[in-house]
């Protein structure tokens, strides 16, 4: 079965800064399972299931990748998956205390599981999903930003 790591996200939606985290966790282990949760502090644009098309497509290309939800705990999720890894991602500075208290309280509920953090790419170290919706709800370009489905599904969003 090989190595096994879980990468989790919101994914409201996807953007070329998860797949680029995501291109790069799926080169160091077997298998990657891109996980969308619903973080409690953010209200969601898409719903899981739109969120999972989306990501489902833009990996499309990636035959080590798959894509899953759990609405759980994800130390649970990575347990019942037997999973040897949490891979995130890093951007500036203000990602680091909110990684660090994620993966404090994960490493309490599971010591088994560890986290790996990937840095990002200079081009995208700016780009998040929030501010993709932002741009978007006003017609602005996003298309340097998320791939093609994703804008489409943003144009209707916001039509
Ligand atoms: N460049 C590099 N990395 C990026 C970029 C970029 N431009 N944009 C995003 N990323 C990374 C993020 O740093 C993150 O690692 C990943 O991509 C996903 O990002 P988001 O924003 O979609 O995901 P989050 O931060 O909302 O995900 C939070 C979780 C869903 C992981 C969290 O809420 C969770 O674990 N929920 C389940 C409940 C639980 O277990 N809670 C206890 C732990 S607190």
């Amino acid at each position: 079965m090989g190595r096994l790591a879980i990468c989790p996200g919101s994914f409201d939606p996807v953007t070329y800064g998860h797949l680029d985290i995501i291109q790069r966790g799926a080169k160091v282990f077997d298998h990657l399972v891109v996980a969308v949760f619903n973080n409690q502090s953010k209200s969601p644009l898409f719903t899981v299931e739109e969120r999972m098309e989306l990501l489902k497509k833009a990996t499309a290309d990636m035959p080590n990748v798959s894509v899953d939800s759990h609405s759980g705990l994800l130390v649970d999720y990575a347990r019942e998956k037997k999973a040897e890894a949490i891979v995130r991602g890093l951007r500036a500075v203000s990602d680091f205390e909110y990684e660090l208290q994620i993966t404090s309280m994960n490493r309490k509920l599971n010591e088994d599981v560890e986290t790996f953090f990937i840095m990002t790419n200079n081009q995208y170290s700016f780009l998040s999903s929030s501010m993709v919706k932002e741009v978007a709800k006003y017609q602005a370009n996003v298309s340097d930003l998320v791939p093609k489905v994703v804008e489409e599904a943003l144009q209707k969003k916001y039509r």
